[in-house]
């Protein structure tokens, strides 16, 4: 079998980091990838992804966050490649609703910058959005988006650089945890290794399959929606939106090109049995909740797609991520569950896996992540 010290399983948003941080501190490292670089059949793609600090989910990730920015900053001067927009964010909703109350909770607890907009000035300074009778509105202006594909090439490029092997389009066959050992078949070989990190986001608890993990994959369709007014421009200026409607949450993005906006709905989705074998056509149930949407508050954009993707939301029962190290082998560690809002953390996570796949602690905050909380 080939041997390696640290063997990384998926290189999507989370491996691709846990490889350019495991490689930056000069250890031999492989990463293995059933796909191909940034790929689409997962759960890191689609153009754009939300970043902001005033994290409403609980206060437990703004120290993450806080580091995250860091690192994307890092990454961005070490590649010369700009990868996060601070184009803001917008958020809407009830006053007493648990989205703008969290938003307030950051800002109290850990000073994140948060603006409140009277309803007249969200009508000057977001147009092409109705706001809903009753709504608070709150902007955060170091919030904005990452551009997600180019995110993880960049982790990747970066990691190749730095000494790390990259093997892709290379399936997992098995995972062999002992005390003893961590064996790895795939299609075309066995590979041991002094230590594994797994973070193959879908296809999490085929990987662990000796850990019951609480995890359920979820089909999300995103959307892009053509634009009849050009007034949700990045290049004007506008932001990404959130918006939490008594029908559910629904979220975006500027107009990165002027012609279309990619919005989604964050809650439901159907479950997928088989993550290498989701549907990725366009179902036509799965545009009426958000043609709503946009017919209530952007009135400025079609409510039908022009085009659309699937990816794929691995939930946990309390929607918090899981970040761990194997009870049979505290040399195997794991981030999964990420819930649809973990990418932003992609750079942190790559750290702090790579801090406990090497030392089995990190200076991170993240005991309120463990698995142990589904076993208490
Ligand atoms: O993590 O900000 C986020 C997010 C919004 C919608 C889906 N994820």
């Amino acid at each position: 079998a080939h041997h390696v010290d640290y063997l990384v399983l998926g290189l999507g948003g989370m491996g691709s980091s846990a490889l350019y941080h495991l490689s930056k501190r000069g250890l031999n490292v492989l990463g293995v990838e059933q796909f191909g670089v940034a790929h689409d059949r997962g759960s890191s793609h689609g153009e754009t992804r939300i970043i902001r600090k005033a994290y409403f989910e609980h206060p437990n990730y703004i120290p993450l966050l806080q580091r995250a920015y860091e690192l994307w900053h890092d990454l961005e001067q070490s590649s010369g490649k700009s990868l996060f927009n601070r184009c803001g964010l917008m958020v809407a909703g009830p006053p007493e609703g648990a989205v703008i109350r969290g938003v307030h909770l950051a800002e109290e607890l850990y000073g994140v910058e948060v603006e409140s907009v009277s309803p007249a000035d969200a009508l000057e300074r977001f147009p092409g959005f109705r706001i809903p009778e009753g709504f608070e509105v709150t902007h955060e202006p170091e919030a904005g988006f990452l551009h997600v594909e180019k995110c993880v090439q960049t982790h990747l490029e970066c990691a190749q650089a730095q000494g790390a092997a990259v093997c892709l389009n290379e399936q997992i066959l098995d995972v062999k945890v002992s005390e003893r050992l961590i064996e790895v078949t795939t299609d075309q070989r066995q590979i041991t290794a002094a230590s594994l990190i797994v973070t193959t986001g879908p296809w999490s608890s085929g990987c662990l399959s000796g850990l019951p993990l609480p995890l359920e994959v979820v089909r999300k369709v995103l959307l892009w929606n053509s634009v009849r007014e050009p007034v949700y421009n990045l290049d004007a200026g506008r932001g990404s939106f959130f918006f939490d409607m008594p029908e559910g949450e629904f979220y975006g993005f500027p107009s990165l090109e002027g012609a279309s906006v990619k919005l989604a709905e964050h809650a439901g989705g159907e479950i997928v049995g088989d993550p290498t074998h989701v549907d990725r056509s366009l179902h036509e149930t799965d545009v009426p909740r958000v043609s709503r949407f946009v017919e209530e508050v952007m009135p400025a954009l079609n409510p039908h797609p022009m085009r659309h993707a699937v990816c794929m939301y691995t939930r946990t029962p309390d929607g918090h991520f899981i970040v761990d190290r194997h009870p049979a082998n505290q040399r195997v560690v794991y981030g999964a569950g990420f819930s649809g809002h973990g990418f932003k953390f992609a750079s942190v996570m790559g750290e702090i896996l790579a801090d406990l796949a090497t030392t089995g602690i990190t200076s991170l905050p993240i005991e309120f992540l463990s698995a142990r909380r589904f076993s208490e």
